[in-house]
């Protein structure tokens, strides 16, 4: 049994669920709560961060360490790094991590203010029980400011500074495309599902599983200056063209994901 621990609204947790989709692993996904999920996941491993996969019985925290595990354990060959290009793959995998991952993080909370409470709450609550969205509807505001504080946007200029370490990685990645569609080879491999998937939620294409509620307006501004931005549009083309179509399995649901034949 193969279950993957998420938040339904958490870009890492998409790599991952990208990753596995694409592979046409059987899986199921296990939705938590932002907040409650910190005692079921330190149950599990060392820290409280999702994604977090639990394959008979083993337990892989971090959405590289995952996408190592199923190229290594796995024999999902396409996610082993161990080629000529293994340590420039894995370069560009820390890089967008950083540059997209923890920035989009902190562009998040930083501009996620009182009057976004609505867009916190859809986030957190997407998918899961009743009582969870009970406890956001009174509880938003304290949860909010301990995810700002969690991820250093309540410093005053962290937008400013992530924005701007976001968009050095955009035109690193620019960069790198030059023309090419993919950042490696003649296929998608792990940097373009890694950059595609960290920047879903901010780009929410009608293809994103989470059903996006919206972004608060200042990421919103921000989004939209880049719009046409090569790193971007590098993103758009791999989820029209290779997040499902590419890795067909029954959708409609966040739990079972089975890939169709
Ligand atoms: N480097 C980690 C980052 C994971 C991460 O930041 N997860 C966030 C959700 S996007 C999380 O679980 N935050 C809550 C926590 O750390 O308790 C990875 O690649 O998996």
């Amino acid at each position: 049994m193969t279950t993957l621990y998420t938040f339904a609204m958490s870009h890492f947790c998409e790599k991952v669920r990208w990753a596995l989709d694409r592979a046409r692993l059987p899986y199921e996904e296990r939705l938590l709560s932002p907040g409650p999920h910190m005692l079921q996941v330190r149950l599990m491993a060392p820290r409280s961060s999702v994604p977090l996969l639990r394959d008979h019985g083993r337990i892989v925290q971090g959405s590289s360490a995952i996408l190592d595990y199923l190229g290594n354990e796995r024999g999902v060959t396409d996610y082993r790094l161990d080629g000529a290009s293994a340590e420039r793959i894995r370069d560009w995998e820390q890089r967008l991590d950083n540059g997209f991952g923890l920035s989009f993080q902190q562009l998040f909370c930083a501009s996620a203010t009182g009057v976004d409470a609505h867009i916190v709450k859809k986030l957190w609550g997407h998918g899961g029980p009743l009582w969870a969205k009970a406890l956001y509807g009174v509880a938003v505001g304290p949860l909010n400011r301990i995810a700002r504080r969690t991820y250093r946007a309540h410093l005053p200029g962290s937008f400013e500074a992530a924005a701007e370490r976001f968009d050095r990685t955009l035109d690193s990645v620019a960069e790198r495309l030059d023309g090419r569609r993919f950042f490696f080879g003649a296929a998608p491999g792990r940097v373009d599902i890694t950059s595609a998937a960290l920047l879903g939620p901010l780009l929410r294409p009608d293809n994103h599983p989470l059903p996006s509620p919206g972004l608060p307006d200042r990421l919103a501004r921000f989004v939209a200056e880049r719009a046409a931005h090569p790193a971007f549009s590098h993103a758009w083309h791999m989820y029209e063209a290779h997040r499902y179509a590419a890795a067909p399995y029954r959708l409609g649901h966040l739990g079972r994901h089975e890939p169709v034949t």
